[in-house]
């Protein structure tokens, strides 16, 4: 994509769905910060690659933020207070983390978003995110937030049931996207991210996948 059409984007908004939109380039202006962040979590709580309960090894990698925590494995989805890797509570959600998924659900149309989870997910050239509805939070209403930095990915965006048809969603470093209320259990998905370099970010994508999970 040129750089015309991405300074284009930077803050429009793609209505994805009644409650689901794009907020393109909205974390622009923190993604340093939002970075440096990740840097001070992977420290404390590696990036590691889950097994799930069919006994696959997940292509992302991933580690947490918040109260709770997500992790997979063999006996099954949870939420746990603790990393069970090394038995720490996850590091805390740091105040850049709170205000920008805050700052964007509100945009989104969500007041008062307080999120207790953030799933830090990393894409290594090729990972890809199989279709997928997120059900493990209590709270099946409250928005996800999800942010984009990094390589350039294709979000797919799909309904209810996961034969339906999903739209393709080009997602850039920046861009959030947000799905909540009535479209809260949409599946989605990301394609195979595609090899590449980012001045900043370098050859990987990292999302942050915020959710109030009680
Ligand atoms: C994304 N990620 O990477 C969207 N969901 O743009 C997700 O939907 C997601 O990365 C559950 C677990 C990990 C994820
Ligand atoms: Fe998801």
């Amino acid at each position: 994509m040129s750089d015309l059409f991405a300074t284009q984007l930077h803050s429009t908004r793609t209505q994805l769905a009644p409650q689901a939109c794009v907020l393109h380039g909205f974390a622009l202006d923190v993604a340093g910060a939002l970075l440096a962040d990740v840097a001070a979590i992977e420290a404390f709580a590696p990036f590691r690659h889950l097994v799930t309960p069919g006994g696959h090894v997940m292509q992302v990698a991933m580690t947490n933020s918040g109260t709770y925590g997500w992790c997979s494995d063999r006996r099954g989805y949870r939420y746990d207070r603790h990393d069970p890797q090394g038995g720490e509570p996850w590091p805390a959600m740091s105040p850049a983390f709170l205000q920008l998924a805050a700052d964007a659900a509100r945009e989104a149309g969500f007041d008062a978003y307080v999120p207790d989870a953030c799933l830090v997910n990393r894409y290594a050239p090729g990972t890809r995110l199989s279709l997928h509805q997120d059900r493990d939070e209590d709270d099946r209403i409250a928005p996800i937030v999800s942010v984009s930095l990094g390589l350039p990915a294709t979000f797919l965006f799909g309904g209810f049931a996961r034969a339906d048809k999903a739209v393709r969603v080009p997602l850039q470093h920046g861009d959030v996207v947000v799905w909540g209320g009535e479209d809260r259990m949409r599946f989605h998905g990301v394609l195979p991210v595609k090899p590449g370099r980012h001045d900043v970010v370098g050859e990987q994508r990292i999302n942050l996948t915020f959710r109030k999970v009680k």
